[in-house]
């Protein structure tokens, strides 16, 4: 039992809730160790969306509001932390909901399934096929979902399939706390914030944009201006603590 009185109990719920994920397969026993990397650079961000990464969540609501046929993909982490999140996100743009797996499992798309089924989204099923140029079972999509979207929400996200969705010419929106990952490096829009930050706040964006501003916002999209602020955020903070 943990007291709700401990400075870092949200902290421990979480892993709480991943350590009983994972032993029901919804979460891999890897994604214990990818949660922990994104609690460090949570960390040293210091646990709230800096403004970077808000602007950058206003730019993914954007894209989110001009795209033709969006699609969000999720693993097993992602479902676990933030099913009833992607629920509203899906319910405001309209966009596909894709399971979409790094440890392929029918058992574990079922279970993953699931749970998002359960807080309310429509997971798109049906066959899959190679659609991705990638030899890993991640380049396994559905046709009318991945394959043919034309911006891709990709949280929690290894940099191989970003990189790949890139070469598609498709728009791909990261969120990952890492500003040193592949993903982050590679994504057309790296959202480098918390997954249950980050998508409750392009939710309440979209609420809340127009058409024409989106267009602006979507415009020239510098992603490497994102990863530049999340590093500076985390120079300031260490120097901080050295003064
Ligand atoms: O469910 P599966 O089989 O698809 O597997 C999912 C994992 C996460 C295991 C898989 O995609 C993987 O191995 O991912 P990586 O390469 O470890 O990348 C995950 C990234 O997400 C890392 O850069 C972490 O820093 C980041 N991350 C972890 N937790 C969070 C996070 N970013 C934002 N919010 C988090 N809560």
């Amino acid at each position: 039992m943990i007291p709700t009185s401990h400075p870092r109990y949200k902290s421990l719920i979480t892993r709480e809730r991943m350590a009983t994920c994972a032993r029901s397969g919804v979460v891999a026993m890897e994604g214990l160790t990818a949660h922990g990397r994104g609690e460090a650079f949570d960390y040293l961000i210091g646990e709230v969306t800096t403004p970077g990464a808000a602007e950058a969540e206003r730019i993914a609501a954007a894209l989110f509001l001009t795209a033709k046929h969006p699609v969000i993909s999720v693993n097993g982490n992602t479902a676990a932390l933030c099913a009833d999140a992607i629920a509203e996100l899906q319910a405001v743009s309209g966009a596909i909901v894709e399971v979409n797996l790094f440890h392929r499992t029918e058992e574990r798309i079922l279970k993953i399934t699931a749970i998002l089924t359960k807080a309310g989204c429509t997971v798109i099923d049906g066959p899959v096929a190679r659609c991705i140029p990638l030899e890993h079972d991640r380049g396994l999509c559905h046709i009318d979902g991945i394959a043919t979207a034309d911006v891709i929400l990709v949280p929690l996200e290894d940099g191989d399939r970003a990189a790949a969705l890139v070469s598609m010419n498709k728009t791909v929106i990261a969120i990952d706390l890492n500003p040193l990952s592949r993903t982050t490096q590679t994504a057309t829009l790296p959202v480098i914030d918390e997954v249950t930050r980050a998508i409750p706040a392009i939710t309440r964006e979209l609420k809340g944009l127009d058409r024409k501003t989106a267009e602006t916002l979507v415009r020239d999209i510098d992603g490497k201006k994102y990863v530049r602020d999340a590093i500076m955020t985390i120079k300031g903070r260490l120097i901080d603590v050295l003064d």
